[in-house]
């Protein structure tokens, strides 16, 4: 991999730009790999980058049916933070956190990340009472969390109106959590993993699997039959079909969750501001745009797009909390295929097949999950143990009943 570096921008500069190689491989499958990846979005990504940098495995592709980046991991809002509710998921998203924090150099890219801080609008005294202890609860888990009061909300985001339909009594920040640029996540893993000799292989759409003896041998692909030892399934909103062609029902529903951005204004907003109470999240690109999200639309749904009734509610609710942005235009809307799980936290690790795992349910929070889904899948995959880290996110405990509910920390409802 040919590094990139100030030195390099300027000579390509002096080139007209003509020197620029493509930042990674796109591989023509071969006939078999120890470890087939189908998805290449931000998680089977770095799950392939980790497996050749850590566990020193090369021999390993990764299917994409379209091409990499355009699911999910290159339609989210780009919000990372690892202020959950419980214990386990403190510990994973803020290792992810960390990662992130380290990326840049890590990759040799500029993933972008923004440290601007994820603040928690209160509404009500219960909203008061509920987020008092889930700050408690973050800060318990030894992650950093900090209760704001109403003035101190007021000077941080001058825009807001704490005193409208929806009134602002207090709130909490994450001010380590920010926003990360989610196509250079994309590139950046795709092009570390490429580098060390991984294969990504564009659209080759896996449409079933080949068992043995209980055990994975092959998955059968729109470009014929590729063998592998292991295969990882890693492609969010498809888990539950493509589960399904290998005998396995999973408790995942899909919805579509959009988000959309306005036209750029001058900077107005240094932080991302999310209320649970209105379903509504804001914060402003490094473009000017102003970013809005909202929840998941309200019935399963495949396809790519979103309803207009929830694009309506979500744009009343901002321009309650923020008249000002009432004036602006809206510039384009779009949506992804979330693969939602009945307590909203992930599935990760191993399935009842020998040599198939699993890597899915992150819903509408998966984008500030990828370093560390893709670091403790890729030490589970090499050593057919879950990570430490993941034990708890198992898909046995829809059958145990140990749920780990994260619903109301899950960001935005669905
Ligand atoms: P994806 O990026 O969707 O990748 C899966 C890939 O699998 C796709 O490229 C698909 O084409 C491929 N695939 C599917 N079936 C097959 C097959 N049979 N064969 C081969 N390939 C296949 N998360 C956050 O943390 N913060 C946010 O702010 C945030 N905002 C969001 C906003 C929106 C509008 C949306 C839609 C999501 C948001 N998310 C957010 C969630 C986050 O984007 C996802 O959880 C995350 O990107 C999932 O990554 P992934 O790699 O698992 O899936
Ligand atoms: O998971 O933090 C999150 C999130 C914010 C917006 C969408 N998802």
């Amino acid at each position: 991999m040919r590094r990139y570096s100030f030195l390099h921008l300027a000579w390509q500069a002096l080139r007209g730009n003509r020197g620029w190689r493509p930042a990674w491989r796109n591989a023509e499958p071969t006939s078999g790999y120890e470890v087939v990846i189908i998805g290449g979005g931000g998680h089977g990504l770095a799950t392939a980058y980790y497996l050749a940098k850590n566990q020193g495995i090369r021999n390993v592709a990764v299917l994409e049916r379209g091409a990499i980046g355009l699911g999910n991991s290159g339609r989210n809002t780009q919000v990372v933070r690892s202020n959950y509710f419980y214990p386990q998921s403190v510990a994973f998203f803020d290792h992810s956190l960390k990662l992130y924090e380290g990326l840049g150099r890590e990759l040799n890219l500029n993933v972008m990340l923004s440290q601007r801080g994820v603040l928690n609008l209160a509404h009500s005294e219960h909203d008061m009472e509920l987020q008092r202890r889930w700050c408690n609860a973050i800060r318990m888990s030894g992650v950093d969390s900090e209760w704001l009061t109403r003035d101190a909300i007021r000077a941080l985001v001058p825009p807001l109106n704490l005193d409208g339909r929806f009134p602002v009594l207090g709130g909490f920040i994450q001010r380590r959590g920010g926003i990360c640029r989610h196509d250079a996540v994309v590139w950046g893993y795709a092009r570390a993993a490429s580098s060390l000799g991984v294969d990504i292989v564009q659209s080759c759409e896996v449409t079933g699997f080949k068992f043995a003896n209980g055990k994975v041998r092959a998955v059968a692909t729109s470009r014929g039959i590729i063998g592998a030892d292991k295969v990882v399934m890693s492609v969010a909103g498809y888990s539950s079909e493509l589960a399904r062609l290998a005998g396995i029902e999973l408790p995942i529903t899909t919805m579509a969750l959009q988000a959309m951005v306005t036209e750029p204004v001058r900077p107005v907003l240094n932080t991302m501001v999310i209320s649970g109470l209105v379903h509504a999240y804001v914060s402003q690109s490094d473009r000017g745009e102003i970013v809005i999200g909202g929840g998941a639309d309200a019935y399963p749904s495949y396809a790519q797009r979103g309803g207009l009734p929830q694009m309506r509610d979500v744009v009343r609710a901002v321009v309650e909390l923020f008249p000002s942005f009432s004036r602006l235009k809206m510039l384009r809307q779009w949506a992804g295929r979330v693969d939602i799980t009945p307590d909203t936290s992930p599935i990760m690790g191993v399935t009842p097949i020998d040599g198939l795992f699993i890597n899915c349910g992150w819903g509408t929070g998966g984008f500030k999950a990828i370093p560390a889904g893709g670091h403790t899948m890729a030490h589970t995959i090499a050593t057919g143990t879950p990570h430490p880290l993941i034990e708890s996110f198992g898909l046995d405990r829809f059958r145990t009943g140990a749920l780990i509910d994260e619903g109301a920390a899950a960001g935005v409802a669905h």
